[in-house]
């Protein structure tokens, strides 16, 4: 595994509730880097990013708000995830709300494109996050940015995608709430979709397996972007958006075990920890033991893999 590179997004305009601007100095005291360093990796810290210059611009759905804050995180994250896959390392994104990704998956799909790899996305959160802005009803824009990434119309205010990811090399995991219109539209595009009813039957390994198997096929690059919502809100209960019935501990573990022995991540965000409304740091806490496991924590070390 390359070093990894903590990248602060301190970002809340994507939605409505204060709090997540103190996410990613709640990922630091709860000790990211040196769970990172403990095991074995080198670790920068390039601190958190700050807005640049605003641009003016408009969108035809009037409950959309902070778009111009929204666009510009989105430039100056694309610009720096960019740099640091250039520097050869993992980018960590600390985020932070959703509407980050914007920015996170544009600057891994502009260095993908340069190196002519396949980017893939897994995307591990309750919701699908297929809104374009033109059909958002909450106006918050963390609910968007698969579609963005997907080439979805309705962007025109945004940087164009630099390299867009085609539906079937993205991976929803998890999800357990979607809006009509991205129903609608998920229906006419052609993602993988792992809802939790899915992975109630089949457990969490197959579906996972079979698409880095796609992943590895391709010899892609993998943009892991794991919400906090993604897992069971009695677990995890600092975030805005709970939803019932997510993953437990140890199905969550297991995807990040079973995502560092794959070797195929290449670049992750955390997203949408409000430690506003954490209980004591624990949620903060697991995100960064999820990291952990990602990283190569393991719950038992065998000499050799013997299951
Ligand atoms: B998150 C929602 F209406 N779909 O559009 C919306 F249910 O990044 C939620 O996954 C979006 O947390 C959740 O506002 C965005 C809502
Ligand atoms: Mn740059
Ligand atoms: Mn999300
Ligand atoms: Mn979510």
């Amino acid at each position: 595994m390359p070093n990894c590179i903590l990248i602060g997004a301190p970002i809340d305009e994507g939605q409505r509730r204060p709090g997540c601007v103190m996410g990613p100095a709640a990922y630091r005291v709860a000790g990211i880097a040196q769970a990172i360093r403990d095991l074995g990796h080198g670790v920068e810290d390039w601190g958190d990013l700050s807005l640049p210059e605003l641009r003016t611009v408009a969108c035809p759905n009037p409950a959309v708000h902070d778009l111009a804050r929204v666009i510009g995180w989105t430039e100056v994250l694309c610009d720096k995830v960019d740099d640091a896959l250039s520097a050869g390392a993992l980018p960590i994104i600390l985020g932070g709300d959703h509407s980050l990704a914007l920015g996170s998956v544009a600057g891994a799909a502009a260095f993908a494109a340069r190196q002519d790899r396949p980017l893939f996305l897994l995307w591990l959160d309750a919701h699908s996050d297929f809104h374009t802005p033109l059909t958002s009803e909450s106006g918050n824009l963390h609910g968007t940015p698969v579609a963005y990434i997907t080439g979805r119309e309705g962007f025109d205010a945004f940087p164009a995608f630099p390299a867009v990811i085609p539906p079937e090399r993205v991976c929803l995991f998890g999800i357990r709430s979607v809006d009509p219109a991205e129903h609608a539209a998920l229906l006419r595009h052609d993602l993988a979709i792992n809802d939790m009813r899915v992975l109630d039957e089949r457990g969490i390994v197959a579906p996972l397996r079979e698409f880095l198997e796609k992943v590895r096929a391709a010899g892609g690059m993998l943009h892991v972007s794991l919400d906090v919502d993604f897992l069971d809100p009695s677990i995890a209960p600092a975030v805005g958006t709970t939803v019932p019935g997510g993953t437990t501990f140890r199905e969550a573990h297991l995807v990040m075990e079973l995502l560092h022995e794959s070797g195929l991540v290449t670049s992750l965000d955390l997203v949408e920890l409000n430690p506003f409304l954490d209980e004591r740091g624990r949620t903060a806490k697991l995100m960064v033991e999820l990291v952990g496991s990602m990283m190569g924590r393991k719950v038992f070390d065998r000499p050799t893999r013997s299951f």
